[in-house]
């Protein structure tokens, strides 16, 4: 019997890894959006669903799944039966499964310190140029040098795998599917450059071409989400 899977899709958010991994797999899902408050934080309604009220959060059968990592890692464990997104080898499994922690436990960090800092840019008019000067140090010191940092990496782990564009061995895999999400904010936000960063510049064209990734913008655009 096929599982019973509801994808809890906060707008905004880490779930468009998700709904895209959902896609890539062919499986039925449902989904149930939220809107972020004014202070852009989820809504009571998520924290009943999980008491972190973070996004995203996968229901399998009930079961309720949190983390992109883990979630990322328990569905192609338990649902990709036909062996699409899963290694073809124990060497590939070890990279993903560095990937998979890689992602949120590290290059998340400096991006997150970089959107307080325009948060605190935007502070009260008469502060400004102070909390410009706050700001800036914290970017220069950290956020900047670490970004920079983690996109060289990333840029040689493409480099390294060759010519097909992704991450790992020769298909699209985990790693692909959480690497997208960081990739396409330092993108947003100006952080890639030809120059430096060839190669994630051709794998994010490369996810944006394949059908499932434009099957899952399509649904959530359908259902009011829109990308950070
Ligand atoms: N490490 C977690 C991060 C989850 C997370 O922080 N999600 C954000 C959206 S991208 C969220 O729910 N923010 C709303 C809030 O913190 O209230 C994961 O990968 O799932």
């Amino acid at each position: 019997m096929s599982p019973k899977i509801v994808l809890h899709y906060l707008d905004q958010s880490r779930a468009d890894r998700i709904i895209w991994l959902l896609e890539e797999l062919g499986l039925d899902y449902e989904l149930k959006t939220y809107k972020r408050g004014r202070d852009m934080v989820s809504p009571p309604e998520l924290k009943r669903v999980h008491p972190l009220g973070k996004s995203p959060v996968l229901e399998v059968d009930g079961k309720k799944l949190i983390e992109s990592g883990y979630i990322v890692d328990y569905v192609i464990r338990h649902f990709d039966n036909n062996k699409v997104l899963a290694a073809d080898n124990e060497e590939d499994a070890e990279k993903i499964s560095l990937a998979l922690h890689h992602a949120e436990g590290s290059i998340m960090t400096p991006f997150i310190v970089a959107l307080i800092t325009t948060k605190i840019r935007e502070g009260p008019f008469l502060a400004r140029p102070l909390l410009n000067i706050v700001a800036g140090r914290v970017e220069s010191s950290y956020a900047v040098p670490n970004i920079n940092l983690q996109l060289d990496y990333l840029e040689q782990l493409l480099k390294d795998n060759g010519s097909n564009g992704l991450f790992v061995g020769e298909h699209l895999t985990g790693a692909d599917i959480i690497y997208m999400f960081p990739l396409r904010i330092a993108k947003e936000r100006n952080f890639l450059s030809i120059q430096r960063h060839p190669n994630i510049l051709k794998y994010l064209e490369t996810i944006q071409a394949r059908d499932a990734y434009k099957r899952a913008e399509t649904r959530e655009r359908e259902a009011g989400m829109s990308k950070i």
